[in-house]
């Protein structure tokens, strides 16, 4: 094989597999006995002009292979059968997200270079001169997501490898035990140990543990409704700390634990229960604020030595830049859909590095498939990597995303395969319908009925 274009053409004739494989190992890329999604996308016997390639249709794919509204972007281009995938995922308001990536980003996209992504994000960004909220952001996040898959494909190679390369050999993942009482989260726990998980995260009942309240006095008195939460902080305080005693008790240093806080109690109480689990050791506490109480990180910073996560509600530069450059935590927790995609997501990243804030993305089931390609892709590629919240996928999602990253001992492996590795399958997709929205989770209260940021 003397040239890539003789290899290109060549590769027409291929098996997919073996293509990928062929050109894999040509770029230095591992090939993996995994999984390899059907990517194929060469014109048989055409030559390929690699330098212009241009979009022809931007348009978004719902579907709700696990229950969880998912938003999906696909990137159509004028090569025959060359498209990318990008996770759009604001599960919270999928339709105006779908109306911004039908309605606006495919005619803003027509007919542009889809090599060009710093210049599409960019007058995307502003195309709408208001700018940096969740549904917007969601929609670019989608575009760009899939033109980097594009551009991985047109290069033959996996994005990690446009990113950089890799900087370790897997992506080091938590996942989530939970349970009513300490006990159960720690049957719970066992069995992610099991699976071969170092790293869990532990909740009693859901955020908050709203389970351990049970007669609110605003609900006797008929305010709100019957199916809000209720918030005690004390009880959940002490349950949390009973959680993360017995964890230590039973496994000692053998396990890092974490815990989110999901921003559910005052500032005060945060700091208060911050400081009194100092002594087990946490990996990390998420959320101990909400990204309205930003103001109290110093506060907290001066009192203990607990590595503090943040930032899966973040939209705006203004809410990660300066916290970072003032090392208010330890982790940016952020949810790259929610900025835009992995081009802002990798300059986030690259801040941090010199803040020593490392990455740790958000990743639970309203992270598509795709997005939770997109995290692994930018976790194997950055230095300050800490960690990767996981999604334990059931096989109704590899059956709608093939090459969707699978999880081993707690590491994640992408599919070693041209651009993000996974894919859609529009047939299958349609067989999972989005459901409502349950709007419950977030109406939360305190006992005498003020509403509590979820
Ligand atoms: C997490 C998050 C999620 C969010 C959810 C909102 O750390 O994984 O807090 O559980 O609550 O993504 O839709
Ligand atoms: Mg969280």
């Amino acid at each position: 094989m003397n040239s890539r274009r003789d290899l290109l053409k060549a590769m027409a004739l291929l098996p997919l597999a073996a293509c990928t494989r062929e050109l894999n190992q040509l770029n230095g890329g591992e090939s993996q006995s995994g999984p390899q999604s059907p990517l194929g996308w060469m014109p048989p016997g055409e030559e390929l002009n690699l330098q212009k390639v241009k979009i022809k249709k931007v348009r978004a794919i719902t579907t709700a292979p696990y229950g969880i509204g998912l938003v999906i972007v696909k990137v159509e281009t004028d090569v025959p059968g060359l498209y990318g995938v990008g996770c759009a995922t604001f599960t919270q308001r999928v339709k105006p997200v779908v109306a911004a990536i039908n309605e606006y980003l495919d005619e803003f996209c027509r007919d542009k270079d889809a090599s060009r992504i710093e210049d599409i994000w960019q007058t995307a960004y502003v195309s709408s001169y208001w700018r940096n909220g969740p549904v917007l952001n969601n929609a670019l996040s989608g575009l760009d997501q899939a033109l980097w898959d594009i551009k991985g494909k047109l290069a033959g190679m996996p994005v990690y490898q446009l990113l950089g390369g890799k900087v370790r050999f897997a992506v080091d993942t938590y996942s989530h035990a939970s349970g009513p009482t300490p006990e159960k989260v720690m049957e719970h726990v066992e069995r992610l140990r099991e699976m071969g998980f170092r790293n869990i995260r532990m909740q009693m009942g859901g955020y908050g543990s709203t389970h351990l309240v049970t007669d609110p006095p605003y609900k006797r008195h008929g305010f709100g409704k019957e199916k809000d939460h209720t918030m005690s902080a004390q009880a959940y305080k002490n349950g949390v700390v009973d959680m993360f005693k017995l964890a230590r008790k039973r496994y000692g240093d053998d396990i890092e634990l974490l815990h989110d806080m999901h921003e559910r109690v005052e500032p005060m109480d945060a700091i208060d229960l911050i400081k009194r689990l100092e002594e087990y050791r946490p990996f990390f506490i998420e959320d101990p604020f909400s990204p309205e109480n930003m103001g109290w990180f110093p506060m907290l910073r001066e009192q203990c030595a607990v590595p503090i996560a943040m930032g899966e509600l973040l939209n705006n530069p203004h809410e990660w830049v300066d916290p970072m450059a003032k090392r208010w935590y330890d982790f940016i927790r952020i949810h790259i859909s929610q900025i835009g995609g992995i081009t802002p997501a990798m300059k986030v990243a690259r801040l941090g590095e010199w803040f020593n804030v490392r990455t740790a993305w958000h990743g639970p089931g309203d992270t598509s498939p795709v997005g939770h390609a997109a995290n692994a892709h930018i976790d194997l590629a950055v230095w300050n990597f800490g960690i990767q919240e996981c999604k334990l996928f059931r096989e109704e999602a590899f059956e709608v995303f093939p090459g969707t990253p699978t999880v081993e001992n707690g590491y994640m492996f992408v599919n070693e395969a041209p651009g993000l590795g996974i894919d859609i399958d529009e047939e299958k997709a349609a067989k999972y319908p989005l459901r409502d929205y349950n709007y419950e989770w977030t109406q939360v209260r305190k006992p005498d009925g003020t509403p509590v940021r979820p």
